[in-house]
């Protein structure tokens, strides 16, 4: 349809990817055969390919989507694992019109399993360099911090001489937190966010996805994050939505994966339109692809489908996408 092509067209930012969600069902299988690593066989969602994605179409909760998503991970063993994983989404990137992707994934659950930090960035940097040659998508890379292990051990990875490494040499540009958000506030990890701000990384952090919107407060607050991930529950604190849209702070929203967690009832109960009505700035975003059913034109089309949103405000969100990146001015100015 035009307006999928108009969509297409637009130069999009992906600010909300976990590498580790573009996983898809076949991949995994494909990985698990290869690596000869047993999945579970108390889980009848692991018979198969098809069995699994339609496992994916029920979660009930991030929680329900987590237990899939680490399991999920268990197959990533070699550098060029990873490799074939980004490398997947960047394809997928591509056909959707995507120009820029800084992406997320997660250290901690690679390490725990006995995988070295140097061989998952090895493979992730890998395809990066590879989607920016043959694909013309700059792209930064995040790590992650699983706000669900202890605060201690967040620190620890973040100071293990590898990751220090990363962050010093610019392979790395900032830091995020993710994983289960009720019961995990963002002020566990004021110390984390303080060493990373002092180091002049980048940050942001999940907060208002499940969470109450004082998770919001708290994480700029407490963290000093410069951008928010998902914070669609921002709408239920009006004098903090007035301030985040003061402050110009980005939103990174995935919508689709709002619906298929149970975070909204509904697309149309995401809260566009109120976040464009209060000059709150955001961008749409695909969180975990392969989990969720759609890559980030999806996303796209499933906002229009239900806001009709006009030309104009398309291309106000995809200017706020590129203003709000974290590349430098020049690759901004190209994209603008
Ligand atoms: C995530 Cl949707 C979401 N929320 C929190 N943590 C995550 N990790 C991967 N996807
Ligand atoms: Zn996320």
């Amino acid at each position: 349809s035009p307006l999928h092509d108009f969509l297409q067209r637009l130069p999009k930012c992906e600010h909300h990817l976990h590498l580790e969600g573009a996983l898809s069902p076949t991949l995994l299988f494909d990985l698990a055969k290869r690596n000869r690593i047993t999945l579970p066989t108390d889980d009848e969602a692991f018979g198969s390919p098809d069995k699994l994605h339609t496992r994916y179409g029920r979660f009930t909760s991030l929680n329900d989507f987590l237990h899939y998503y680490y399991i999920g991970m268990s197959v990533l063993i070699h550098s060029h694992d990873f490799e074939s994983l980004a490398w997947d989404y960047f394809q997928h990137a591509a056909v959707d019109g995507v120009h820029h992707a800084e992406v997320f994934f997660d250290p901690q659950a690679h390490i725990a399993r006995g995988i070295p930090y140097t061989t998952v960035l090895d493979g992730f940097q890998a395809a990066c360099q590879r989607a920016e040659r043959e694909l013309g998508i700059t792209t930064e890379l995040i790590t992650c911090f699983l706000r669900h292990l202890p605060a201690a051990d967040c620190l620890a990875t973040f100071e293990l001489e590898h990751v220090q490494d990363s962050y010093q040499s610019g392979v790395i540009t900032g830091i995020g937190l993710d994983s289960s958000e009720l019961g995990f506030p963002p002020q566990l990890f004021e110390e984390m966010y303080g060493k990373a701000s002092e180091q002049g990384l980048r940050r942001t952090a999940h907060a208002g996805e499940e969470g109450p919107a004082s998770f919001i407060s708290s994480a700029l607050d407490t963290l000093g994050i410069e951008r928010i991930d998902h914070g669609i529950r921002l709408v239920e604190d009006a004098e903090l939505m007035a301030k985040v849209a003061a402050q110009g702070t980005l939103l990174t929203v995935c919508p689709l994966s709002n619906v298929v967690l149970r975070c909204v009832p509904e697309i149309k109960d995401v809260p566009i339109r109120k976040f464009l009505d209060a000059g709150i700035k955001f961008s749409i975003n695909s969180d975990d692809p392969a989990y969720f059913g759609g890559y980030i034109l999806d996303n796209y089309c499933r906002v229009h489908e239900a806001f009709e949103l006009h030309v104009n405000e398309w291309e106000g969100i995809c200017r706020a996408g590129i203003e709000g990146s974290w590349c430098g001015q020049e690759r901004k100015t190209q994209m603008l």
